[in-house]
């Protein structure tokens, strides 16, 4: 029996790398952003190239479980010289709809230096077009809010330092013109005592519910055999969205089943995506061990629900946390 709040799709995983149509060019898929366009599901999923890098390909689906991977992969536009820098690889998609646009952020990757985040969008998933390179180096897990704060251009992002394994946590920053990113803030920051502990970051693109601002993120436990990949749930505020109003004490997905707990990278459940269906259901398309796509599902109350419960963990009838 499964633990986690979100519950899995029995027909999981919902792609692996056999679904691709070209045989040995990848070895896996995993990481998708996701967006309802035209009636359809539309996954943007980074597929690890047998050459070494990460590139973008489409899946699409009329009902959010069977995909079909497009026959080829995702024209990308190019870097234009006049940034600078040169990009080797791209990996993990946020899709945000804003107006007409669909806008893409994606972690850009150099061989010599390492990431920053990049910017993109497409009106029809066709034709790409490069915005901005957005960040300095080290820094990821970006996400673009669906509508300005306060007049502004409002997004996650999740600077780091050190290794995979030093502290860092989620902030937030504004642009007038997509380009320029400051103003930055403290976001969501990890809990001592809590599977989140270590460090953490975006998630989805939030989604605007009547309480606020809901954002599914990961958070990281370290443990003697690597660290586990796990999804949470807070709630932001609606104006002032670096206030936290509640957050789940507990992650609302973890690595329970075979494909989450064995692959390239065992123990990892990552999203770069949630969806709101029409039915109020909110679907996670998630990266499994860093080698294949599974879905997740929950009723958006329920989650809500769990971010306001209490803390439960008691030691001893009079003692609490
Ligand atoms: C993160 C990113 C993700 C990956 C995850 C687990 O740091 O690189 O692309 O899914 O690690 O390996």
């Amino acid at each position: 029996m499964h633990q986690s709040l979100m519950k899995r799709y029995e027909g999981n995983p919902v792609l692996t790398i056999d679904d691709l149509p070209v045989k040995g060019l990848g070895y896996y898929v995993f990481n998708p952003g996701a967006i309802k366009f035209n009636g359809e599901y539309l996954l943007l999923v980074d597929v690890f190239h047998r050459e070494g890098s990460i590139i973008f390909w489409i899946a699409r689906s009329k009902d959010g479980y069977n995909f079909k991977f497009d026959p080829e992969p995702v024209d990308w536009p190019e870097m234009p010289a006049d940034t600078g820098w040169v990009e080797n690889g791209v990996y993990d998609p946020r899709i945000t709809k804003f107006g007409d646009d669909y806008y893409i952020f994606y972690g850009s990757h150099n061989n010599d230096c390492g990431t920053r985040i990049a910017l993109a969008k497409t009106r029809d998933f066709v034709k790409f077009e490069h915005v901005a390179v957005t960040s300095e180096l080290n820094n990821r897990n970006a996400a673009l809010f669906p509508e300005k704060i306060n007049g502004m251009y409002c997004r996650f992002e999740r600077p780091f330092h050190g290794d995979e394994f030093s502290p860092c946590y989620m902030w937030l920053s504004f642009s007038k013109d997509l380009e320029f990113w400051g103003r930055h803030r403290e976001s969501l920051k990890p809990r001592p005592c809590h599977w989140d502990h270590q460090k953490l970051g975006a998630g989805a693109p939030p989604i605007r519910i009547k309480e606020g601002w809901l954002e599914i993120y990961h958070g990281i436990n370290p443990s003697c055999d690597g660290s586990m990949y796990m999804l949470f749930a807070a709630i932001l505020d609606y104006k002032e969205p670096w206030k936290e109003i509640a957050r789940c004490k507990y992650p609302i997905l973890f690595p329970e089943t075979d494909y989450e707990q064995k692959g390239r990278v065992r123990n990892v459940v990552f999203t770069c995506n949630a969806l709101l269906d029409d039915d109020n259901t909110v679907k996670v398309y998630y990266g499994a061990s860093d080698t294949c796509i599974a879905l997740a599902e929950a009723p958006l109350e329920e989650i809500v629900k769990a971010c306001f419960e209490p803390y439960q963990l008691t030691l001893s009838k009079k003692g609490s946390l």
